[in-house]
């Protein structure tokens, strides 16, 4: 089965069967949906006896190490684009989300896949459709596109990435047809137990003595309707958590009974803070991001803000002020 038949798979086909050496690259701080679409595309690339490596500017988070060639995946600031003609970006819902200099794409085609409906089209090749749930859903057409079978390494990394950006199937996106991808996933050979454990139940106890600093910030504002939490680099230092380990946290507070806009901000470097937002009950928290200058999808979004941590909560409480003033 086919995700959504209408999308037009064949310009990105046609370049990846003609390319000589293909770069897969997905954004800044990678998740499981970057990570997981990169290396479905990379085990069925090889498969194809086509040449194909695979850059980020990000380490690969903790959560993804246990899916098969992740650490073939190359850490690099300035990736050697020598003999490369095709750079397929992943995930990523702007060009410069890729961290790379403007010149490492010069003279390369540039194929842009990806599922934040906020995406400028970037790619000189473009297929972004904001009702796929994760990018790695994306794959799983594509993959049947380019003629190929579903192997089990593509089909376990196609899993983690639906898990983790449908939150464990709780999104709004998450259909019938979602099931039967999975479904087919795990035909082909997926593991659900063997990601759940690596995904959510091999965690360092790090990460949950910071959650416990972290709920200690958790303030309900709006009359119930929004949810906000902070980790600052105190609470890091003290804990000895990692920055990644704060994955998820803003899932705990999004559990609340009533609430309808999530709010988590953490470090993202010295002064500028990351602010991810989700959203419930019709809340539009993408049209919140994107009046911060961030992006992504109705319901989850984000964007960065400058500031002592008192000026983001300020910043940003005028924008959710808003939502709910009417
Ligand atoms: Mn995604």
């Amino acid at each position: 089965m086919i995700l959504f038949p209408n999308e037009q798979w064949q310009p990105v086909v046609r370049q990846l069967k003609a390319a000589k050496h293909v770069v897969l690259t997905t954004h800044r701080s990678p998740d499981a949906d970057g990570i997981g679409s990169e290396l479905a595309l990379f085990h069925t690339l090889i498969d194809m006896g086509i040449s194909v490596s695979i850059y980020n500017r990000d380490e690969v988070p903790r959560i993804c190490r246990y899916l098969p060639s992740s650490e073939k995946i190359q850490i690099v600031e300035n990736p050697d684009m020598q003999g490369v003609d095709t750079i397929v970006a992943l995930d990523a819902g702007a060009k410069s989300r890729l961290g790379f200099d403007e010149d490492v794409f010069t003279g390369k085609t540039l194929i842009n896949i990806d599922h934040h409906a906020s995406n400028p089209l970037y790619g000189d090749i473009n297929v972004v459709n904001a009702d796929y749930c994760a990018t790695g859903a994306m794959m799983f057409d594509l993959i049947q596109h380019l003629g190929q079978p579903l192997s089990k390494a593509s089909a376990d990394a196609i899993y983690a990435a639906v898990l983790t950006d449908t939150a464990s199937f709780h999104l709004d996106r998450v259909n019938a047809d979602v099931h039967r991808m999975t479904a087919a996933l795990i035909d082909a050979g997926a593991e659900p137990a063997v990601a759940a454990d690596a995904i959510y139940d091999s965690q360092p106890l790090a990460r949950l003595t910071l959650l416990t600093r972290a709920l200690q910030t958790l303030a309900i504002k709006h009359d119930g309707r929004s949810a906000w939490m902070h980790v600052d680099q105190n609470m890091l230092d003290e804990t000895g958590a990692a920055l990644e380990d704060t994955e998820g946290y803003i899932d705990v507070s999004r559990s609340v009974d009533g609430v309808e806009a999530v709010v988590f901000i953490r470090p993202e470097s010295e002064k500028r803070w990351k602010v991810s937002f989700r959203g419930k009950a019709g809340c539009d928290v993408g049209a919140v991001a994107a009046k911060l200058g961030g992006g992504g999808h109705k319901y989850a979004s984000g964007c960065a803000v400058s500031g002592s941590l008192e000026e983001v909560y300020a910043k940003v409480s005028l924008v959710v002020d808003d939502v709910f003033s009417v």
